[in-house]
């Protein structure tokens, strides 16, 4: 049995914007608070239980300004009710010091990737003392972590952090494994499988997404194999063979509908706070 396996539910995550696509090139992408809360209406509506949020400023940037990152927050709360989980990875240009404080912003989760991985033509830092500090910082302040995993290695940091910090805040070891990246992990479901046999006993539940063409693929292995799915613009902008993603609620919308064919309905925000530790 895998992590996870004998759930009857399945967690939807958004993702909605991401830090590397341009908002000229991509129009529909979310970049502003209005669209953002817009998107995050609709997921939340088409099925989506968390969002993974990366914010952009006035010029459609990423930034990691906390009053942006505050704002965002605030407003995504008082217009839903999904699980709002904040990158901690922002983009490959972010200081790891700044990384750190997006836990000031007081989301319910935050994102913690268990490892450096080549990324395209740059480099996605994550030193271990980095990703030990976020880990205790997300202890002391009550923000589950979701360990991101773009790589077979980053399992065992993630089993090293958990042997030396113990759990996260909230009991629960919830990782989404990030396929397809050029420099990290293969999205093929023989890789995925790979990384769901390594993990630690601790997790309790883990979630998949593939990047660009693995999309689909990867979601079906992660449905099969007792996975959760992450979706959205952030990972992936064609819904088909030259049809672009227009609105991230497509995506929604389809991984909504895999999940029910796979008899694993989409989790509601309630159910998927319990599954992952969240604070109500
Ligand atoms: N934008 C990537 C460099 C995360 O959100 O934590 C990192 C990333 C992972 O997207
Ligand atoms: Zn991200």
């Amino acid at each position: 049995l895998t992590p996870g396996s004998g759930v009857t539910g399945t967690l939807i995550t958004v993702a909605p914007t991401g830090a590397e696509l341009a908002k000229a090139d991509f129009p529909q992408l979310p970049t502003t608070l209005e669209e953002l809360v817009e998107t995050a209406v609709a997921c939340e509506a088409a099925g989506a239980a968390m969002i993974h949020l990366h914010i952009r400023d006035g010029e459609h940037r990423p930034t990691l300004d906390h009053g942006h990152l505050k704002a965002a927050v605030d407003a995504l709360r008082e217009q839903t009710s999904l699980v709002i989980q904040l990158s901690t990875g922002g983009s490959v240009h972010d200081p790891l010091d700044q990384r750190l404080t997006v836990l000031d912003a007081e989301p319910d989760s935050c994102s913690l990737t268990c490892g450096t991985t080549n990324f395209g033509d740059d480099v996605f830092l994550n030193p271990y003392g980095f990703m030990s500090d976020l880990y205790v910082q997300a202890q002391e302040r009550e923000v589950v972590p979701e360990f991101e995993l773009f790589d077979l290695g980053h399992v065992a940091s993630l089993a090293r952090l958990i042997d030396t910090h113990g759990l996260p805040f909230g009991g629960k070891v919830h990782v989404d494994f990030v396929t397809g990246v050029p420099g990290g992990m293969p999205g093929t479901p023989a890789a995925l499988l790979a990384g769901v046999a390594m993990l630690p006993a601790e997790v309790t539940s883990w979630s998949a997404t593939g990047i660009g063409r693995s999309h689909l693929p990867v979601a079906a292995a992660s449905l099969a194999a007792g996975g959760h799915l992450r979706v959205g613009m952030e990972d992936n902008v064609v819904y088909a063979r030259g049809v672009p993603v227009e609105h991230n609620s497509q995506l929604v919308e389809r991984a909504a509908h895999l999940a029910e064919v796979m008899q694993r309905p989409a989790l509601s925000t309630a159910q998927a706070r319990t599954m992952l530790g969240v604070k109500d």
